[in-house]
């Protein structure tokens, strides 16, 4: 009886400089699993084309995510580390995976909603259909478990559906060529060709806020450069952005409970707990009954010692492209195998004459 083997798999889009919610949310994870799990690490490029298709920097915004994966720590040799669109696996299972998810699932995703806006009739089509390009990112690995930020859990519960929806149509299939492996659903057991991928989503911060408005996620595409603190930022404009912050007049309190219904100060002080390795309740527990002038400084020092040996890293790696282009491609053909492998059994399960 056989049973997945323990895969991990993750991307990050080249949509703009990297800022710290991606990197709490995604790379300190990536890094940290690599020496437990068998891991693989994508530039998906191809997602980045659902919101614009004009890129006049796309080749270097790829690099430059893969430059922060490899100065955060990440180890090409160990690990798988590509671009999406080398692989053309990926877009070949999200076709099937497009006729295979509904798109009314597609519609209740709330990034769709979040992104199309109100002119959703206007939204590319690659828009509606990115969870579906995801789910095939993840799959055509068999990957068990995904590292992402809390923002990307309904993507990954979409991918579960899928997953489920094609063992169930093709089961028939799948047992006549004995493709299935036994995994285990709650207190069920179940047989089925793809698996159901875990998110991993914990830590001290699993969702990093702006630093201008506690309601809304940090995130590449907002406006203000003052919301985010980005990889590549000094040290100077760290502090800065750090003082900046938006607060509220209260000083910190000692315990959990006080952060309730003060999402800056939680911000603040999650932040703080996932780059010192350490829990809020620790956080507070040294910091409870001081003023955030006192905070404030002691965070942008953390963030400082943290994020400027990765900026520094990323500019010595993106300083020679022809480098980075070659972990790519090196990374591209270990990761091409791997999903032709699982494309042959997908051809033959649909029945696509191959060769
Ligand atoms: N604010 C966040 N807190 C925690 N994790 C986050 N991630 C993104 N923002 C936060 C995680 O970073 C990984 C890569 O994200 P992505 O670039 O592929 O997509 P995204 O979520 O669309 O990133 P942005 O910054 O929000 O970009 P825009 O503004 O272009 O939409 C993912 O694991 C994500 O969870």
């Amino acid at each position: 009886m056989s049973e997945f083997k323990e895969l991990v798999f993750s991307g990050v889009q080249p949509t703009g400089n990297l800022h710290l919610g991606n990197y709490l949310g995604a790379l300190q994870k990536f890094v940290a699993l690599q020496d437990s799990h068998e891991c693989i690490y994508c530039v998906v490029d191809l997602h980045s084309l659902t919101a614009t298709m004009a890129h006049d920097d796309l080749a270097d915004q790829t690099r430059s995510i893969t430059a922060a994966f490899l100065a955060s720590g990440i180890d090409p040799k160990k690990n798988i580390v590509f671009n999406q669109s080398q692989v053309l696996q990926h877009a070949e299972l999200a076709w099937i995976f497009n006729c295979v998810a509904r798109i009314g699932w597609m519609n209740r995703m709330t990034q769709f909603k979040d992104k199309a806006g109100k002119d959703r009739e206007n939204a590319s089509l690659g828009l509606l259909a990115y969870p579906s390009l995801m789910a095939a990112d993840i799959l055509v690995y068999r990957a068990t478990h995904v590292p992402v930020g809390d923002d990307q859990k309904q993507h990954l519960e979409l991918t579960r559906d899928i997953a489920q929806k094609f063992n169930n149509d093709f089961s028939r299939r799948i047992a006549e060529l004995g493709y299935g492996v036994d995994m285990e659903v709650g207190e069920e057991k179940v047989n089925g060709f793809f698996p159901l991928t875990e998110p991993l989503i914990d830590g001290a911060i699993t969702r990093v806020m702006s630093l201008r408005d506690g309601s809304k996620k940090m995130s590449k595409s907002d406006p203000s450069d003052l919301s985010r603190i980005n990889l590549t930022d000094e040290a100077d404009a760290i502090a800065k952005k750090i003082k900046k912050a938006k607060t509220d007049p209260e000083p910190l309190p000692s315990e959990l409970g006080g952060l309730i219904e003060r999402p800056e100060a939680q911000n603040l002080v999650g932040i703080y707990a996932a780059l010192s390795g350490t829990t809020s309740t620790s956080v507070l527990t040294e910091f409870g009954g001081r003023q955030f002038s006192e905070f404030k400084p002691a965070l942008a020092e953390l963030a400082v010692e943290k994020l400027a040996p990765i900026a520094g890293e990323m500019r010595r790696i993106l300083a020679d492209p022809a480098y980075i282009d070659g972990v790519l491609r090196e990374g591209s053909g270990r990761a091409r195998e791997k999903a032709e492998a699982t494309m042959k059994m997908v051809r033959e399960i649909i029945g696509l004459i191959d060769g």
